[in-house]
């Protein structure tokens, strides 16, 4: 099945013999099965097909969560296409970024933002945009899709061919679309799917969104890689996660899901007593979360991480020792060193450095950034993370800090640069710094701290109302403080440690 089209196959190959198995169960009590999900991802393809997509032309995507959106994933594969997922909170500023940037043939939106954002689509030059409902009812993709016929033949792709690019902010501030190849995609859902012992009896509650890696790949192609099950949830929601507990096996999530599962009244040994397995990842886990979870529900939290150029790199294993307060090993087929960060000389054992990861898993660039690739991404294959860890002698990898300025809140990533230079554009302001500052729920939060221009006045809702046209709600400051003058070092570069002491107790 899909023989000619490397990842399609990859991921239909369990399924295939157990058609009438269920892909997704729906909160309203509705079933769908793998044969009806994949012939409507083959009328999907049709649909690309004919509105002119061809092997290696981009689908961007910015829809609110919905089954249709993953037969839209799926129909790309099939029609050879590179899917595009774009968060939903992305502003319209934003969306013409991405647009401009990675030229899609088909944009599909969510029908309440065609009037904002079809001016944006020709702006940058995209002939077709569609629509999809949030509720997967409605929208002009879908009447197409009613309409065309299943049985689409699989668009031939090798696994070196593109599958996907996924945009990640930078510490320029630019977004670098990440290129993952059928290869890289395939390799890690096979990965995982195995490491983590899916079955086709698995059904994984999925409350995560489904425009990045963790939520669509990590979620969505491992549980198609094993023909398991998905609870399919609109959105995170603690009741319902416990309720679907009974009936479910796997959760995924952000440290975020487990703070906010463990405040739960009903969180206890009985609820999870039909469970197999909880991971996490995307930020880093307090310990004490570790130890709580392992207190109330007598599970160890498999703790794993990843990036969007990656994938996933290590995770603590399902058999064998899970360590809280590391990431675990390398998986099967990734190679993980520790590097000196200026040299990039291997460091003994033990010593902290910066992580590299080569393997299948790894991405193939940078869209259409040479440059920007050649700084990361090594010609024999090693891909520098920027993140700094040590590894101990069993070979578990600990997660120590970031040699990029980045701050993870509620498991979404924001580069303070970003937020900066749109924040130095608002006339009062002669610069400022962009912090993460730690927080009980979102793990870190964005804290903006500002110096005036002389003579001019401004205020904390004068500053985040500014933010809030351009920038998604995530990325928005959380707390605005003012400053006479930013601390610097000698060489003049704002010391950010020294900020963030100063404002430790902000959300205390
Ligand atoms: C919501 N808000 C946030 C965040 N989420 N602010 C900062 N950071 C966030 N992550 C805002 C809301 O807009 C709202 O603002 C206020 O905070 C409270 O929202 P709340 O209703 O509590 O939030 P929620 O809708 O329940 O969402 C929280 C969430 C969500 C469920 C944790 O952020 C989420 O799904 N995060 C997962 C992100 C993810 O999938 N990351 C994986 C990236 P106001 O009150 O002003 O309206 S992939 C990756 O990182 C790699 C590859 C990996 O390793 O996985
Ligand atoms: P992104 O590129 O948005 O997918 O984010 C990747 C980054 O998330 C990594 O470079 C890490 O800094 C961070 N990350 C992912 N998983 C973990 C984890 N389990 N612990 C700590 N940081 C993590």
């Amino acid at each position: 099945m899909y023989k000619s089209n490397y990842l399609a196959n990859k991921l239909r190959r369990s399924s295939i013999e157990n058609d009438d198995g269920v892909f997704a169960y729906l909160p309203n009590g509705n079933t769908v099965t793998y044969a009806r999900l994949f012939s409507n991802a083959e009328k999907m393809a049709h649909v690309l097909a004919s509105q002119g997509v061809k092997a290696g032309d981009r689908v961007a995507v910015q829809a609110g969560k919905s089954l249709k959106v993953i037969e839209l994933y799926l129909g790309t594969v099939l029609a050879g296409g590179v899917f595009l997922p774009l968060n939903t909170e992305y502003t319209a500023s934003e969306v013409d970024y991405f647009l401009s940037d990675a030229k899609p043939t088909v944009f599909v939106c969510d029908p309440k933002r065609l009037e904002t954002l079809i001016p944006v689509a020709q702006a940058a030059k995209v002939n077709t945009v569609l629509s999809i409902a949030s509720d997967g009812e409605s929208g002009t993709l879908l009447e197409l899709q009613n309409l065309a016929p299943t049985g689409f033949q699989a668009i031939e792709r090798r696994a070196e061919d593109l599958a996907a690019i996924l945009y990640t902010s930078g510490t320029t501030g630019r977004s670098k679309g990440a290129m993952l190849s059928h290869g890289a995609l395939a390799s890690n859902a096979m990965t995982l799917a195995d490491y983590w012992e899916f079955t086709a009896s698995d059904r994984l509650i999925h409350a995560l969104p489904i425009f990045h890696t963790h939520g669509l790949f990590v979620a969505i192609n491992t549980t198609l890689c094993a023909g398991s099950s998905l609870y399919f949830m609109a959105k995170f929601d603690c009741d319902e996660i416990i309720a679907e507990m009974a009936r479910a096996t796997v959760l995924m999530g952000v440290p975020t899901f487990y703070v906010r599962l463990l405040e739960h009244a009903d969180l206890n040994l009985k609820t999870v007593a039909n469970m197999r397995a909880f991971i996490s990842g995307s930020a880093p886990m307090l310990t004490e979360t570790h130890q709580q979870w392992q207190q109330k529900t007598g599970h160890t939290i498999i703790e794993r991480y990843g990036m969007t150029e990656t994938n996933m790199n290590t995770s603590n294993p399902y058999h064998g020792e899970r360590k809280p307060g590391t990431v675990g090993l390398p998986l099967p087929s990734v190679e993980v060193k520790i590097t000196h960060p200026d040299t990039g000389a291997l460091l003994p054992e033990g010593e902290v450095g910066q992580i590299e990861v080569r393997g299948p898993n790894v991405f193939s660039g940078y869209w259409q950034m040479p440059e920007k690739t050649a700084e990361e991404l090594r010609p024999d294959g090693w891909f520098l993370t920027g993140d700094l860890g040590v590894q101990d002698s069993d070979g578990y990898v600990s997660i120590v800090g970031r040699a990029k300025d980045l701050i993870i809140s509620g498991g979404y990533n924001v580069y303070p640069k970003e937020i900066e230079s749109i924040i130095d554009d608002h006339p009062s302001v002669l610069e400022s710094s962009v912090i993460g500052l730690p927080h009980s729920d979102f793990g870190e939060a964005v804290v903006a701290v500002i110096v005036l221009q002389p003579g001019k006045q401004s205020t904390e809702d004068e500053i985040k109302n500014f933010t809030k046209e351009v920038l998604a709600k995530y990325k928005q400051p959380k707390r605005v403080f003012f400053i006479d003058s930013l601390p610097r070092n000698t060489m003049g570069k704002i010391q950010k440690a020294k900020l963030r002491e100063a404002y430790s107790q902000t959300f205390k």
